[in-house]
């Protein structure tokens, strides 16, 4: 386990950051995620959502919802006291989306964010990185009110490769979260340490 404990006072340890995206379609709750678990107050670039954008902007199952994001998110989150994770929410809204390719630059990887009320939102963004070759996880939200759906049917229904991990989460809450980006990190660095290594027959 790559983020098991460390042996303390053996090796002087260098501190690393990764920079992780969280991606997904409109509303599926990245702006909460990134709140969830940052310890610094997280940036955030909001702008109301108006009667103009009704059409465009489909919020079927987050009525609440009064804000989108613009630009991005930001937050931090310390896993160990040597590995710290810079979080860049991405804007869900195919308009903005021009700011993926400067969000996504030196990203470790991505954790692409679902609600199964409206799986194909996240096509796009499943498209986006199996593209560039960059390492992602899927994460359903799981919103009160969304009928349930095991892994494997979600699995099936977003065609993903059996070596993409699927987790289920809260985006609300914090250790869901956490389980998420620890998920992720291991995730990709074994598949940088595969691509290091390649098997080869
Ligand atoms: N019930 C429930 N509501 C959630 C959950 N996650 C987010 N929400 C709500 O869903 C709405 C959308 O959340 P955001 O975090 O703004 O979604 P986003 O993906 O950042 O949206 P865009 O930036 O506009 O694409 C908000 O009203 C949240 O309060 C969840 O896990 N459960
Ligand atoms: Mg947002």
């Amino acid at each position: 386990m790559i983020l098991g404990r460390t042996e303390r006072g053996r090796f002087p340890v260098e501190p690393v950051t990764l920079k992780i995206l969280v991606a997904g379609g409109f509303g599926v709750g990245k702006t909460t995620l990134v709140g969830a678990v940052s310890e610094i107050r997280p940036l955030r670039t909001e702008e109301l959502l108006t009667e103009a954008g009704r059409p465009v902007d489909d919020t079927t199952g987050v009525e609440g919802k009064h804000t989108t994001t613009v630009a991005m998110d930001f937050g931090r989150i310390t896993l160990r006291e040597d590995l710290t994770l810079y979080l860049f929410g991405t804007p869900g809204q195919e308009r903005f989306w021009f700011m993926w390719d400067e969000l996504s630059e030196g990203a470790l990887g991505a954790v692409v964010l679902v609600d199964t009320r409206r799986l194909e939102d996240c096509f796009a963004a499943v498209d986006y990185f199996e593209r560039r070759a960059i390492p992602f996880l899927i994460a359903v939200n799981c919103f009160e009110g969304a009928a349930r759906h095991p892994a494997d049917q979600v699995r099936r229904a977003l065609d993903l490769d059996d070596d993409v991990p699927l987790l289920m989460c809260d985006a609300r809450d914090r250790r869901s979260v956490r389980d998420v980006l620890v998920g992720l990190v291991e995730h990709a660095m074994s598949r940088t340490a595969d691509r290091r290594h390649p098997v080869t027959t």
